[in-house]
């Protein structure tokens, strides 16, 4: 413990700790750009500056560390005109059209600038131009770009993917996609991990919004039925939005304001998690009593971030990949085959909306061997959480006032096992409850299945089970540096599994790319433990106990892994 004077005030604090730790935990919190939290601690945007005594130059706060006796003003004049004109450079490279942008409201830089009372910029101002495929579900924008390289930090460092890298030099000096190439060939996985740790509009995802609107002939035209399905992940999320305290930001709220938004049907994704659930417990009992030796486990796939690593970086595991669909896309195609004949409309009449925590999952839909209804695509749009906070705000909906309603019927119906879906261990712990059942003739208790890490800092987690005398070692992991080690130590031989859980974003799909943002808050766990919660306290808690899909094989399917189930729920990961 160390002895130091901040604003007058003394304080003992633990020594080798930053300025601004320091400040931070006396109750002087400071302002920043580009620290995060052992991960970018460079100071680049210079916007955290103090005076400390005896020290000539202002100093940075976030790399540097508190010494005994040092004497530290944080809102000096001398402080705050240099925060004032860190800010006003960084404005002089600055779009700073803010109306239109997709940060509004929700920016740093804004809020930095609004409270130091910044005004335009005093000096000349040149704003690079934007040059980026408007097509590409992540979208960057030099104009808003300030280089404060947490999405170089983010994709390097959590990702293992290095996409992003400083370019040019001098005053041109910029992010950009690492080694000269187009994003297109940069094995960028789409997670949006750098979208959701971005300061400013800089980088985004692409808005697909307005294909929705009556404007664009989907929502209120009379010759077109909507169906909007809602991912496991959105409702641990949606309220931060929406300003609605947690009790308020229900499921049932959550169905209510999606129908005021005027969609005809509004269907639950965690039905989609129940039927991957079915399908993929199923596969993964077919091959482990198949007679064959497996190098590897068999992973998930419905990460397609995940997928799209796996593709670009171990092309030779890609066939050790579950052939199952994705919850959403299972989902999607019952709705343009089964769904549409129950209610007599022609799959080409219907408009097939998702909303996902996830960026990637608007590359999914494109995916052609995922698309068997017959009717051009089986998803037409899907948007991000943040895309439909925004949606559900233009309505002006006193949202938590709403009544709680179900979502629609027959695809929404859902259990337990498929809310988990949303975060880290969710998709194994679900399946296994399934798996130990079709494999031992009995219903196992629920909570029998978690696949935990043993320490915060062992990079994935890992459980052995017996179902039924059959032996089943299980791992879980999610980022995809941590990934990136799982496979490593596979591939050496150091470990043995049969099923593996891979989610790309830290955390699973909670802390996905497509989620409200709060500046460097990392809020993957809370929100894991409100899907966990709503697990505990469902009615059915196992997948093959939901009476809709038991009725979805009992009309349709027939059973998991019939030459339907084959054609319409499962696809080849090579096309
Ligand atoms: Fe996910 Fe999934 S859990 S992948 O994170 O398997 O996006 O929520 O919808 O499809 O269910 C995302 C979430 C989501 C699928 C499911
Ligand atoms: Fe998308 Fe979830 Fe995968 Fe993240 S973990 S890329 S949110 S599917």
């Amino acid at each position: 413990v160390i002895r130091v004077t901040i604003n007058g005030f003394v304080y003992q604090i633990p020594s080798d700790i930053s300025i601004m730790e320091a400040c931070e935990k006396t109750g002087w919190p400071l302002p920043h750009l580009c620290f995060l939290k052992d991960i970018n601690e460079i100071g680049a945007c210079r916007v955290c500056v103090v005076e400390v005594e005896g020290e000539e130059r202002l100093i940075t706060a976030c790399n540097n560390k508190v010494y005994p006796g040092m004497v530290i003003y944080t809102n000096s004049p001398r402080v705050q005109e240099a925060r004032r004109i860190n800010l006003q450079l960084i404005l002089s490279q600055h779009d700073s059209h803010c109306t239109t942008c997709p940060r509004n409201g929700n920016c740093a830089l804004q809020q930095a600038c609004f409270d130091l009372g910044i005004e335009e910029s005093l000096y000349h101002k040149e704003v690079p131009e934007n040059k980026w495929p408007q097509d590409f579900p992540l979208i960057r924008e030099e104009s808003k770009c300030i280089k404060c390289l947490r999405c170089v930090q983010i994709c390097d460092k959590i990702q293992s993917l290095g996409v992003w890298d400083l370019v040019r030099s001098g005053g041109r000096t910029t992010v950009n996609v690492s080694g000269g190439r187009h994003i297109e060939n940069a094995d960028c996985t789409v997670c949006g991990q750098c979208v959701t740790h971005c300061p400013t509009g800089a980088l985004h995802g692409r808005q697909d919004r307005k294909r929705v609107y009556p404007w664009e002939k989907a929502i209120n035209n009379p010759d077109i039925v909507t169906v909007v399905q809602v991912a496991p992940a959105v409702r641990a999320a949606w309220g931060e939005g929406l300003n609605l305290s947690r009790e308020r930001a229900t499921p049932g709220r959550l169905a209510a304001a999606l129908r005021r938004c005027g969609f005809n049907f509004v269907f639950d994704t965690n039905f989609g998690a129940d039927l991957t659930v079915m399908e993929e417990a199923s596969e993964f009992l077919k091959r482990m009593t198949d007679g064959q030796k497996h190098r590897y486990p068999m992973f998930t796939s419905c990460c397609p971030g995940w997928v799209r690593f796996l593709k670009s970086q171990y092309p030779d595991m890609v066939d050790d990949l579950s052939t199952s669909k994705s919850p959403q896309g299972m989902q999607a195609t019952m709705t343009k085959t089964y769904f549409a004949d129950k209610i007599g409309v022609p799959a080409d009449k219907i408009f097939s909306i998702s909303v996902m925590p996830c960026l990637a999952k608007k590359s999914e839909i494109a995916i052609p061997s995922l698309n068997d209804a017959g009717a051009g695509q089986d998803l037409d749009v899907t948007l991000t959480t943040r895309e439909m906070i925004a949606m559900i705000r233009a309505q002006n909906l006193d949202v938590a006032n709403l009544p709680e309603e179900p979502f629609d019927s027959p695809l929404g119906v859902s259990t337990g096992a498929g809310v988990i879906f949303g975060t880290t261990g969710g998709v194994m712990e679900a399946a296994l409850r399934t798996g130990y059942y079709l494999a031992a003739g009995e219903t196992p208790s629920p909570d029998t299945f978690k696949t935990v890490c043993r320490t915060e800092a062992h990079p994935w987690g890992e459980a052995a089970y017996d179902f039924a005398g059959i032996p089943v070692r299980t791992a879980v992991v999610s980022g995809l540096a941590n990934t990136r080690q799982l496979i490593r130590a596979l591939r050496r031989g150091e470990v043995h599994y049969d099923f593996v859980e891979v989610m790309a974003c830290p955390g699973g799909c909670v802390g996905g790319g497509g989620q409200p943002i709060h500046d460097g808050e990392e809020l993957a766990a809370i929100r894991g433990r409100r899907l966990h919660n709503l697990d505990r306290m469902a009615n059915i808690r196992f997948s093959h106990e939901n009476p809709e899909i038991q009725r979805l094989y009992r009309e349709f399917l027939g059973e998991p892994l019939s030459e339907k189930a084959e054609r319409y729920l499962h696809t080849d990961h090579h096309q």
